[in-house]
């Protein structure tokens, strides 16, 4: 359950966070298909809490908190989900949905959630399942003395206590697995090609919230992907699990790998650090990327520059992450997780919300998406210039991260040679015969004769411009018979980087 079932040499997947499947399904269709990225990150489909109130009023965060497993939300209805996935298969990009099933809502009272199915969260009863109180866990289970998580170095709280007050489902009971079963299996049916299994927590750094054990129970029963939506017979449901070990807790990443993918958080705040130069970090230590920085193992990771909680504080990682609001920055610390050969890449696509730094805290961090009077989500536009409109950010559209993904497919398969770095921050590097890259993250022009290691030919830096009509509408760059190139790379560039690749020739 490690392999994504990307289609062909795809490598690289997008979370369309808050997203409508009508604007996946599009965006499959005109965009991510023909552009060549791999599948999607969809926000968690099944039915929420709506919080409504002021001034939070339909955070995001609401769909952190299942009320059943109805296929009915901001986002669209089943109808509007099965669509897009088939949609999606049929552009050759999959699906993966975010899935919540370590609890079910805060401590919320009563209320109707947005498929209409009643819930009492202080009754433990959800009968949209239906579960009721015997499915959670309570004070036979969870030794701390609110019912709450008090303790991070206590295994047994951090898994059967309640995060943040979200009522802690048991899922070492049968009828619990039996649900989580059908809504995966349900979803596979429709042709869902895996699952990111939320798990983690809030603030500072946190950690998984699921008994291993109870997981690989789980996942073992859940059937096979379709083969009438293109997967090979047999393939097994992708799993990567939200789990955020920065150290030094009771619980480690380890103990989750065997059964699935796990996000790895410190590749996220390690390249924020790297890129911005802190705590005298510098570019040039990057050539050991992976297991050498203390990573989990290369197939067993996902890895992203950033995500919907650490681009606005929540989860794990603090000021040092880079978000689109840092474009020249986040544009590097993407160029460089593309091009190196370090886990399931994903890339963040995010919407636009107004900071309110308030004692060093964001306090708009709640805002839900782009919305009308009645938060209603908007759609996405397209602008003539293939950015999005109505707020949407569509980083996964910016020309130097769509350039990269393709890049990573054109290399895959092929291993870091010729790493060049020189005493600071510019690097460089081959990938085997397909691809070179270098980035000067120093305040100095970088201007030398690489080995590039691709054959003789001229190439169109996919940084710059992109290969379009037989030309170039960037860089172009000579690679000699002998494999060599000059590479200039002003610090003053736009983007302080060069990319070629041999699907990018001319
Ligand atoms: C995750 N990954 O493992 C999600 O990526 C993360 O976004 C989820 O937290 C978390 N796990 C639980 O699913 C988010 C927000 C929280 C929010 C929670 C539930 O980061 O801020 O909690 O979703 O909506 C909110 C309030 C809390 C409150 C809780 C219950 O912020 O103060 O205790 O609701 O009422
Ligand atoms: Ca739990």
């Amino acid at each position: 359950q490690h392999d994504p079932h990307f289609v062909g040499n795809r490598t690289v997947m997008v979370h369309l966070f808050e997203w409508r499947w009508n604007d996946i399904a599009e965006e499959c269709e005109r965009f991510l298909g023909p552009y060549g990225y791999g599948g999607v990150q969809v926000s968690p489909p099944n039915e929420n809490i709506i919080l409504s109130g002021n001034p939070v009023n339909r955070p995001w965060y609401e769909r952190y908190q299942p009320v059943s497993y109805k296929l009915e939300t901001r986002s669209g209805t089943e109808q509007e989900f099965q669509s897009m996935v088939r949609r999606c298969n049929s552009a050759g990009v999959r699906i993966y949905v975010d899935a919540v099933i370590n609890h079910m809502t805060g401590p919320a009272g009563r209320g109707v959630g947005t498929g209409g199915s009643s819930y009492d969260a202080d009754a433990l009863s959800f009968p949209g399942v239906p579960y009721s109180s015997s499915d959670f866990n309570g004070r036979n289970e969870c030794p701390s003395g609110s019912g709450d998580i008090e303790s991070y170095n206590d295994a047994i709280q951090v898994r059967n206590c309640r995060l943040l007050g979200l009522r802690d489902l048991n899922q070492g009971v049968g009828w619990v697995r039996d649900k989580i079963v059908e809504f995966f299996n349900k979803l596979t049916g429709y042709g869902v090609a895996g699952f990111r299994v939320d798990a983690s927590k809030h603030i500072v750094d946190a950690s998984k919230h699921m008994w291993p054990g109870d997981l690989k129970a789980i996942f073992d029963r859940l059937n096979s992907l379709p083969t009438d939506q293109g997967f090979p017979s047999g393939a097994r449901p992708f799993i990567f699990q939200e789990v955020i070990d920065n150290g030094g807790e009771a619980i480690s990443s380890k103990e989750y790998i065997g059964h699935g993918r796990v996000t790895e958080f410190k590749a996220s705040t390690n390249i924020g650090d790297v890129i911005r130069k802190n705590n005298g970090q510098q570019l040039k230590y990057v050539r050991n990327w992976g297991e050498g920085w203390g990573y989990i193992p290369e197939g067993t990771a996902v890895v992203f520059v950033d995500n919907h909680d650490n681009q606005r504080g929540h989860g794990s990682g603090g000021a040092q992450v880079l978000t689109f609001r840092n474009s020249r920055m986040y544009k590097m610390a993407t160029a460089f997780f593309l091009a190196w050969p370090y886990g399931v890449t994903r890339v963040m696509s995010s919407y636009y919300w107004d900071q309110d730094f308030q004692g060093g805290r964001d306090v708009n961090d709640w805002i839900g998406p782009p919305h009308d009077n009645n938060f209603n989500t908007l759609p996405v536009t397209i602008n003539p210039d293939m950015t999005c409109g109505n707020g949407w950010m569509c980083e996964h559209r910016w020309r130097q991260i769509f350039n990269m993904a393709r890049f990573r497919n054109a290399v895959k398969g092929t291993s870091v040679q010729g790493w060049w770095e020189n005493e600071s921050n510019q690097i460089a590097f081959s990938r085997g015969n397909r691809g070179f890259i270098a980035i000067n993250n120093d305040n100095y022009v970088l201007d030398r004769t690489f080995s590039t290691g691709l054959p003789g030919g001229i190439y169109c830096d996919v940084i710059s411009g992109s290969l379009s009509g037989g030309t170039c509408t960037g860089k172009f760059i000579t690679v000699g018979n002998d494999g060599n190139a000059q590479i200039y790379i002003s610090n003053t560039d736009e983007d302080p980087i060069i990319a070629i690749h041999a699907d990018a020739k001319l």
